[in-house]
């Protein structure tokens, strides 16, 4: 469904959006109703195949920019995933300049890439076919992990990729690369961070990032980051679930001493 994401990510304003984990397509639907400017649907490590993505998209796709994270960086889950309509897709795990260089060309119809050509939702099965095809390759965002120290190492070289709308950083696989699993504020993966953010901040390159929480993604918000997400749907679920009990629990156990 066409919606101006990449224009407004190329303009390197705030979108502000959050995991969608869940298969069930009730969880997009509920996170689409909340005023997120994007939905992160995660195929990489959400339980997706392309059949359970489609009834995400037509659920919420009309009114909310879908971005899929495909399962890996390679020509056919990103050539289904762009098919059925997804808004965009992040590729994970995109370390050098050559993998980085073949996400652009399956993203892109000829003469920018060599994305197949199909008749596919994202073309109305074929009727909107043309407009589609003229269409796609200004309105299709591309964005790349980096989530590697490798891909840290070659940032200045991935930014000068020509078609890549964003590069999105992955804290919890860089730290692991680092040998610092799940440690994404120890002070040598932050200034990886932080030499990702100057490199691509002198190249003009919109940028985003991942924080469980509110809290962890707020400073980047600040330095001028553009695609925020924020928590996890079922994370979510789990600390309100918790908050609540706790609520409940203390209360009781107040009436208790009375
Ligand atoms: C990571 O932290 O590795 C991510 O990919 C976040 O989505
Ligand atoms: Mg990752």
């Amino acid at each position: 469904m066409s919606h101006d994401f990449r224009k407004r990510l190329r303009e390197r304003q705030t979108l502000l959006g959050t995991i969608v984990s869940s298969t069930d397509p009730a969880s997009a639907e509920v996170l689409a109703e909340c005023g997120f400017d994007w939905l992160f649907i995660d195929a990489e490590h959400g339980p997706y195949e392309t059949t359970d993505l489609l009834p995400v998209l037509r659920a919420v796709d009309h009114r909310i920019p879908c971005i899929v994270r495909v399962p890996a960086s390679e020509e056919i889950p990103i050539k289904k995933t762009l098919d059925i309509g997804a808004t965009g897709i992040i590729a994970p795990q995109t370390n050098t300049v050559e993998q980085v260089e073949s996400v652009v060309r399956y993203c892109r119809y000829s003469p920018n890439g060599n994305r197949g050509v199909g008749l596919s939702r994202a073309s109305t099965y074929g009727l909107g076919l043309t407009e589609y095809v003229g269409s796609a390759n200004d309105e299709v965002a591309v964005i790349v992990q980096a989530e590697h120290i490798e891909a840290v190492e070659n940032i200045e070289q991935i930014v000068k990729v020509e078609g890549v709308d964003a590069i999105f950083i992955g804290p919890y696989d860089l730290s692991a690369s680092m040998g610092k699993m799940g440690e994404v504020t120890a002070p040598d993966v932050v200034d990886a961070i932080e030499h990702v953010t100057k490199v691509c901040d002198a190249a003009k390159m919109p940028l985003g990032i991942f924080g469980v929480s509110a809290e962890s993604v707020k400073p980047y918000i600040e330095r001028g980051y553009s695609l925020i997400v924020s928590g996890v749907d079922v994370l979510m679920m789990a600390h309100a679930a918790k908050g609540m009990l706790s609520t409940l629990r203390s209360s009781n156990d107040r009436k208790g001493t009375e």
